[in-house]
């Protein structure tokens, strides 16, 4: 007994001198390497810190899971960190003068009288500030341990902010029950359309022996309510499957777990048969079926809490079930059942096309695969797939229309597919914070049968009462200090975290957020950061995509560069159909592909005439005259002229933004950020000449002030 209680004194003696060094080192040495990300914690002015002065001294904690664990450790952390205050952790059971970390339910038996205004959901949780037999007590209570782990992040935030504590009263449940991130991360280390070093999790085809960043990751995720993160490529290597290699991936899970995040992996239909030494891989064979069944226990052997599976099958050259003749539900369902026992689920990708169209046939049209190959199987899923639909029916362009398939599955689980990653965005060399964008499409009201049924009602089962959908996002942290290769960037992840926790919060609120817990809270900074932030999108788009053009980025090579003319002539569909006399894709049900008559009625009705469709998305609609007069008053030619001048004009300016912040933030951040924006301006004009006399040598019309074709 004695012997337990010294051991026991001894690591409780070592985990507070840890905690004591991470801590003074961060305070003492602190070099602004972005590894922190908003998660810093610095030391609040004692004017700041004076709104806290009545926080209780002691952690009273009803439990002893993972999760509450990590809870408090994060608490214990935050406040040394912003208040130079060590809270006891001495095992007190009373809630009086103590930060209360419990369940609901925990909590009731001690103090059956506190209620929050609403009934909590999953990972849900109520912050309380209140008085416990006439001493203060602040209340971190939630529905289930995880959800204490997020109080205790918001509850920290908040601080970081300068937020008050004093009367907080307040609930937060998130709005869907997944959200997950996907790391495209190959087994040898690289990261497809990675742009922040070489992966957290792999390294020469194994699970790299030293997993802190993985853990460090999760700690990030956790802190803006993440719940799952599938660690490989789509592109799945099969031998991720493989015995070994699963026990490996163990460990990943075992990081991942104190932070509340379940792990998923990305396979590889043809698995039973490049791996599992079957013949086949035809989902309907009941020796395929079984080898599932087999697999997935073994994976639940190592990983009680796995999450599931990612499938992207036929697709840019993967197999799938296509081989066989069988359908996605086919292929979803068997691996469905394999996982259902366990409660874990799949996630098929919708993003099915065949990349070998024939682009001389003005009616073929990519973006109408996912919604034909999908909708007809509305009702065939079982309850545990659901279907991840990128947000535009394309691939991450710089502007698409939402994916009409949101609208075309009423009997099916959908999430939305986000992508963090900026792949044709500026590859995080190009300052663009996608939160804007994602807003519209999430907001966007696909008005099913004339009722509102915004995006971001659809995905998570808020329509249609499906079990279980949400959001999930595409990213490609690495091991560069900054995890994204700049710094801004990480507002782009910050923001995808914030926005599938609850989409109604908007734009400003998020990237004040981000970069008060980024920068601090000096008012100029706050306002330059998240000025720059909230334009960026707008200005990246135009200079690289006006008009829904897409992207007109090098698709053929480094999805970066302009490259207009390598949409055209291949079989991959991102056509813009830009020729002497015209640009767009005429995609109406009257004269085009059609894909406009695959959104509900009033949809249809919004962007099939010409004079009612939107200017930004006219190209993606129709094929126009260079001289086509815009709802703006101007033709699209001398948009596009003065779009791309107006864009590297304004990408110029971030320059002498960023430079009104020198002395306000540190030296080290300030001078990254300052050197990424000069690339930035410079790529800017660079993209402005080659659009412009690109599209001014097609069409021959003369910019009306004189500055193309010189
Ligand atoms: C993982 C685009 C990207 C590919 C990616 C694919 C997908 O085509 O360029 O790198 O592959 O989307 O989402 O599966």
């Amino acid at each position: 007994m004695t012997s337990i209680r010294t051991i026991r004194a001894a690591l409780r003696f070592a985990s507070v001198l840890t905690l004591f060094c991470t801590v003074a080192l961060a305070q003492l040495s602190r070099i602004e390497t972005g590894t922190e990300a908003w998660l810093r914690y610095p030391a609040l002015t004692a004017q700041a810190a004076q709104s806290y002065q009545s926080l209780p001294s002691h952690i009273v904690m009803f439990g002893d899971s993972g999760s509450l664990k990590t809870a408090e450790q994060e608490l214990v952390r935050g406040v040394a960190q912003m208040l130079g205050e060590t809270l006891q952790e001495d095992g007190r059971s009373s809630p009086q003068n103590a930060i209360v970390l419990g369940t609901l339910s925990q909590l009731h038996v001690m103090v059956p009288a506190l209620h929050p205004a609403q009934e909590l959901r999953s990972d849900g949780y109520w912050l309380k500030a209140t008085k416990i037999h006439g001493s203060r007590s602040l209340i971190v209570a939630a529905a289930n341990d995880r959800g204490v782990l997020y109080g205790v992040f918001a509850l920290l935030s908040k601080m970081a902010r300068g937020e008050s504590l004093a009367h907080i009263d307040e609930v937060q449940q998130p709005y869907a029950p997944v959200r997950w991130v996907n790391q495209w991360d190959n087994l040898d280390g690289r990261i497809e359309r990675g742009y922040g070093g070489p992966s957290i999790f792999f390294s020469d085809g194994k699970v790299r022996s030293d997993l802190m960043r993985a853990g460090e990751y999760a700690r990030l995720l956790a802190s803006i309510g993440i719940n799952g993160c599938t660690i490989n490529n789509v592109n799945a290597a099969p031998g991720v499957l493989e015995d070994s290699f699963i026990a490996q991936v163990g460990r990943i899970a075992d990081v991942f777990r104190p932070w509340g995040v379940q792990l998923s992996l990305s396979v590889d239909l043809s698995s039973p048969k490049v791996m599992g030494g079957l013949e086949t891989f035809d989902p309907l064979d009941p020796r395929v079926g079984e080898w599932w069944r087999k697999k997935v226990d073994e994976i639940y052997q190592h990983i009680p809490d796995f999450g599931g599976f990612v499938v992207k099958a036929d697709s840019e050259g993967r197999l799938g079930p296509s081989t066989y003749g069988r359908t996605p539900a086919d292929a979803a369902n068997v691996i469905a059942r394999a996982l259902k026992p366990h409660g874990g689920v799949v996630f098929y990708r919708a993003f099915v096309y065949n990349h070998h169209l024939d682009w001389n046939d003005l009616k073929n049209d990519r973006a109408k695969a996912a919604y034909d190959n999908f909708h007809p199987l509305d009702g065939a899923f079982d309850d545990n797939v659901i279907i991840q639909i990128k947000n535009g029916p394309i691939d991450f362009q710089v502007r698409e229309p939402a994916s009409p398939l949101f609208a075309g599955l009423h009997r099916t689980n959908e999430s939305i597919e986000l992508q963090i990653t900026q792949e044709y965005t500026g590859q995080q060399r190009h300052l663009c914070s996608l939160v804007p964008m994602w807003k519209e499409v999430l907001n966007f009201d696909m008005r099913i049968n004339g009722n509102a049924t915004p995006v971001k009602d659809l995905v998570a089962g808020r329509v249609f009462h499906r079990p279980v959908g949400g959001f999930v996002g595409v990213a490609n942290v690495g091991m560069d200090a900054d995890w994204l290769g700049s710094p801004l960037a990480m507002a782009n992840l910050y923001g995808f975290g914030r926005l599938a926790w609850d989409p109604q919060l908007s734009a400003e609120r998020i990237v004040e957020e981000w970069t008060r817990l980024t920068f601090g809270s000096d008012p100029l900074v706050v306002k330059t950061v998240s000025a720059m932030q909230l334009s960026s999108w707008n200005i990246y788009e135009s200079y690289t995509g006006p008009l829904g053009a897409g992207t007109l980025t090098n698709i053929t090579g480094n999805h970066f560069d302009p490259g207009p003319e390598s949409s055209e002539e291949n079989g991959w569909g991102q056509w813009h159909r830009a020729d002497h006399v015209g640009i767009g894709m005429d995609r109406t049900v009257a004269t085009g592909t059609g894909y406009i008559g695959q959104y509900p009625a009033e949809v249809q009705k919004l962007f099939e005439p010409l004079n009612r469709c939107p200017d930004n998305l006219l190209l993606f609609f129709h094929h126009v005259p260079y001289t086509y007069v815009l709802h703006s008053g101007k033709t699209v030619i001398q948009h596009v002229y003065d779009s791309h001048y107006d864009g590297a004009d304004r990408a110029r300016d971030f320059i002498a933004q960023w430079q009104t912040l020198s002395g306000h933030i540190d030296q080290e951040r300030y001078s990254d950020i300052l050197a990424r924006l000069q690339y930035q301006a410079g790529e800017a004009v660079v993209w402005r000449d080659a659009i412009c006399n690109w599209i001014y040598r097609l069409s021959g019309i003369p910019d009306a002030k004189s500055r193309v074709g010189k």
